[in-house]
């Protein structure tokens, strides 16, 4: 989608720190981490959010998730542990309209979230 950073960064227009790509995902490093490991996981087709993942999303949205286990074991945080986020909408905080599932970990996380 036109003005999307993520697509951009999809679409390698826009740089950032790749760890893992294949036809249907891109995956990179937070700019902002808020863990030693903060990471990205996101569709390359534009999906605003959760509320606008349909049932032909379905595929896509499992393997965003497949993927986030297949980075965090890349990471060595497979064991140590490690969250999975999706902000959705204002009170969440989400701040790019573009789906995303942050994977973070490489330290002890707090519950519930603030
Ligand atoms: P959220 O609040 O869930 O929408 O998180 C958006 C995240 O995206 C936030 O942690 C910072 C990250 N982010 C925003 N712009 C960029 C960018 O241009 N490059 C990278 N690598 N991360 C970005």
């Amino acid at each position: 989608m036109d003005g999307c950073i993520f697509c951009k960064i999809g679409k390698r227009e826009i740089e950032s720190m790749v760890v893992y790509e294949d036809k249907d995902v891109i995956v990179f490093r937070d700019i902002n981490p808020q863990a030693p490991v903060h990471i990205l996981v996101i569709p390359k087709k534009h999906v605003a959010g959760l509320n606008d993942i349909t049932a032909d999303d379905q595929m896509l949205a499992g393997k965003l998730i497949l993927v986030a286990q297949k980075v965090a074991r890349q990471e060595k945080i497979s064991e140590s542990g490690y969250r999975l986020v999706i902000n959705s909408g204002e009170d969440a905080g989400q701040a790019v309209q573009h789906l995303h599932v942050h994977l973070l970990g490489g330290r002890r996380m707090k519950w519930p979230p603030g």
